[in-house]
């Protein structure tokens, strides 16, 4: 498989989706709408929505099925984002290579268009068409759960709680599953369920996108202290200088990285029930996502 090609043209269908979904920037509150595609149109790597496509296609579904979900994540991401780097959270000036939606149109409108990003994916989700066991209820609570103040930001408030405190593997790892593993667990889950996935399908995808989102934030730790700024496209470094709980600051980095190894091969191992390739997407990804530098 073609990896390069694949992202790149999955890359183009979401954004071109994307567009489609968002109010133009001329629409009022004009401000409001542009900050909102700044950052949305920023460059980012759209791991989620290609995750979401990708399990519908291991599922047999249509990738049109998934779509208006996989557009939702990326929504619900990027305002996470957008939230995260105000001053009053991590306090960041660049993002996805660019400087920070509160640096070019100021804090309030930041906030608010975090919200609106929040806002709007739930709106995305209404334009779904269900399949015959996933009814719209099943889709918003899925997706409502995993950015809920007991999944998403459950995980930011342990990681704000954190900060500058030792804390234990079992916290750290609180942390990880709620604000990184949860939305692409939910990412991975949502594309099976768009193709109408039995119950054995999607345990089996649940638990792949849970050693996934798991090794994800893994990976982002180590990249954090072994890559320049300019490579990742935000600020490196932070994590230190924040003192941030990480796997490189409680285990070390060669374990951090042996963990990543080995909850990335958990997570090939959840996806044996798939048959003929089906799953050839998924697992070409976590082994792009095992070893991305960015
Ligand atoms: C504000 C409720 C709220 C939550 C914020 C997203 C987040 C939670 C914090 C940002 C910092 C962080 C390390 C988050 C973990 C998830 C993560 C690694 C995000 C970056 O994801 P990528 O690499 O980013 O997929 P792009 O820009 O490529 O989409």
């Amino acid at each position: 498989m073609n990896l390069k090609a694949y992202l790149r043209s999955r890359r183009k269908e979401i954004d071109r989706a994307l567009d489609y979904y968002l109010p133009k920037t001329n629409v009022k509150p004009a401000t409001l709408h542009k900050a909102m595609r700044y950052s949305l149109f920023a460059g980012g790597k759209r791991l989620r929505p290609i995750l979401c496509l990708a399990a519908a296609e291991a599922c047999r579904g249509k990738v049109s099925n998934a779509l208006p979900l996989a557009c939702a994540l990326e929504c619900i991401h990027t305002y996470s984002l957008v939230h995260d780097d105000l001053p009053s959270m991590d306090n960041d000036d660049y993002r996805r290579g660019r400087p920070t939606c509160h640096k070019v149109f100021g804090e309030g409108i930041a906030v608010l268009a975090g919200d609106a990003l929040l806002t709007i994916a739930f709106e995305i989700v209404s334009r779904a068409k269900p399949a015959p066991r996933y009814d719209m209820s099943i889709l918003l609570r899925e997706i409502a759960v995993a950015a809920g103040s007991q999944k998403l930001i459950a995980g930011q408030v342990a990681d704000l709680e954190a900060e500058g405190r030792k804390v234990k593997r079992d916290q750290l790892r609180f942390i990880h599953e709620n604000k990184t593993a949860a939305i692409l667990k939910s990412s991975i889950r949502l594309g099976a369920m768009s193709a109408n996935a039995d119950a054995k399908k999607l345990r089996a995808v649940t638990q792949f996108g849970h050693g996934l989102g798991l090794a994800f934030q893994v990976i982002d730790d180590i990249l954090d202290v072994t890559q320049s700024s300019e490579i990742l496209g935000k600020s490196a470094g932070k994590d230190i200088a924040a003192k941030k709980a990480t796997y490189p600051a409680v285990i070390g980095l060669e374990k951090s990285r042996a963990e990543a190894r080995r909850l990335t091969r958990q997570a090939h191992d959840a996806l044996s029930v798939f048959r003929d390739g089906e799953a050839e997407p998924l697992h070409c990804l976590a082994n792009y996502l095992l070893e991305r530098e960015y």
